[in-house]
């Protein structure tokens, strides 16, 4: 199919960087178009009628929704570079994995959109995710699916880079090589894999937008 391949997103989201990351491993040349989400383009209203949310896919004038959809269309419409095994039991395994990541990302999410106790009812419940992968997700693989990067560990994408930004916001430590080691070394492997490397936003510009909105969040908690 050589129809033509658009992205709606936003620079900051783990989801749509999902998407991103799964068009570039397939080498494939999209133009990216940047939403305001707080003013939203007609255009994302129009294809994504129900959620109104980024990221949408729209190949040959046709959408796509929903970010772990999205991956599993490319997987299917682009079969080069898989990002699925082929033997049918890891695959199996691959998707509960990608699935068990896509059950928890609202509550997990929740701590970047939360302040106070709520915040840290999130945060316990990110750290019992956390250990579930680490004793049942990784073993001694690099990746979630084996040797390669593939669905599963782009859904747990956020692991890799938000999380530690909001370490750095609330000054605390969740995952070092201790008391995480299997997630700890996934991490590494994750971010050394080219595509990863050169398409995550910018720490400090994550930094500055997350520091504002929990500042907003605490103002509009206290009145
Ligand atoms: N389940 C969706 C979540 C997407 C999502 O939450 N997108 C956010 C940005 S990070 C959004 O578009 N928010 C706009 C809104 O909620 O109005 C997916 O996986 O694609």
């Amino acid at each position: 199919m050589g129809e033509e391949l658009k992205l709606f997103g936003y620079w900051s989201s783990p989801f749509s960087c999902r998407v991103k990351w799964a068009l570039k491993l397939k080498g494939l040349d999209y133009e990216y178009i940047e939403e305001d989400l707080f003013n939203k383009s007609a255009l994302l209203l129009q294809y994504n009628p129900i959620y109104k949310k980024i990221p949408v896919l729209v190949h040959g004038g046709k959408p796509v929704v929903e970010s772990i959809v999205i991956l599993q269309y490319i997987e299917e419409t682009w079969p080069e570079n898989p990002l699925l095994p082929t033997d049918p039991y890891e695959r199996a395994v691959a998707r509960f994995w990608t699935k068990f990541a896509e059950d928890k990302t609202s509550s997990i999410w929740s701590m970047f959109h939360t302040v106070g106790e709520k915040q840290e009812k999130a945060i316990k419940g990110c750290l019992e995710m956390l250990r579930t992968i680490e004793e049942h997700g990784l073993g001694e693989k690099k990746f979630f699916g084996g040797e390669t990067i593939g669905l599963a560990d782009l859904a747990f994408g956020w692991i890799a880079h938000w999380l530690g930004v909001l370490e750095d916001l609330l000054d605390q430590k969740w995952v070092d090589a201790h008391t995480f080691p299997r997630l700890h070394a996934w991490i590494q492997n994750f971010r050394e894999v080219s595509v990863i490397k050169e398409n995550l936003p910018d720490r400090d510009q994550m930094f500055l937008f997350y520091k504002c909105r929990m500042e907003k969040l605490s103002a509009s908690a206290s009145n």
